[in-house]
């Protein structure tokens, strides 16, 4: 199975800021994580993050056909992005939405996920556990 990690603006500097939130792992550390369990499972995955909406639309559209599951955590687009629900909605590939924080616990704008009505599923509030849920999500869902 193949699995496509993707994170949006700012989760570059994981690990750097806002401990008190986003903890003191970094996107490496994560990716480091993520790797050694997909690997044991024997999964391959691909771990890629940008700070901009077009890429992330490129990578979910070229995911058809090389990919079986996306596993995203599109940070702030979460909230404001049409692009990229379109993209996983036009694509078909199945998509797994994943946040750190519990968005639902923290400001009312996070409330709201653009893309959650054409995800299977959310996983949010468990930290960076989060994306290991993410992959557990991901190997259970049986490729096309
Ligand atoms: O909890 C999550 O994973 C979020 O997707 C993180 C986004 C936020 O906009 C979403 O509402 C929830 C923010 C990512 C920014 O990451 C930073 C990391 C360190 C320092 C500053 C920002």
């Amino acid at each position: 199975m193949k699995i496509l990690f993707l994170n949006g603006p700012n989760l570059n500097l994981l690990g750097t800021r806002e401990p008190e939130i986003y903890g003191r792992t970094t996107l490496a550390d994560i990716e480091a994580t993520v790797r050694a369990e997909a690997t044991k499972a024997g999964a391959a995955i691909d771990f890629r993050q940008s700070n901009v909406e077009g890429e992330l639309v490129t990578w979910i559209q070229q995911s058809k056909g090389a990919f079986d599951v996306i596993v995203i955590n599109a940070a702030a687009y979460t909230h404001t992005s049409v692009a990229l629900r379109d993209a996983i909605s036009a694509t078909g590939v199945p998509t797994i939405e994943i946040h750190l924080s519990n968005v639902h616990a923290r400001e009312e704008f996070r409330h709201k996920s653009l893309m959650a009505p054409v995800c299977k599923g959310q996983i949010c509030g468990f930290g960076q556990e989060s994306y290991l849920l993410g992959l557990q999500a991901a190997l259970s869902l049986k490729p096309n």
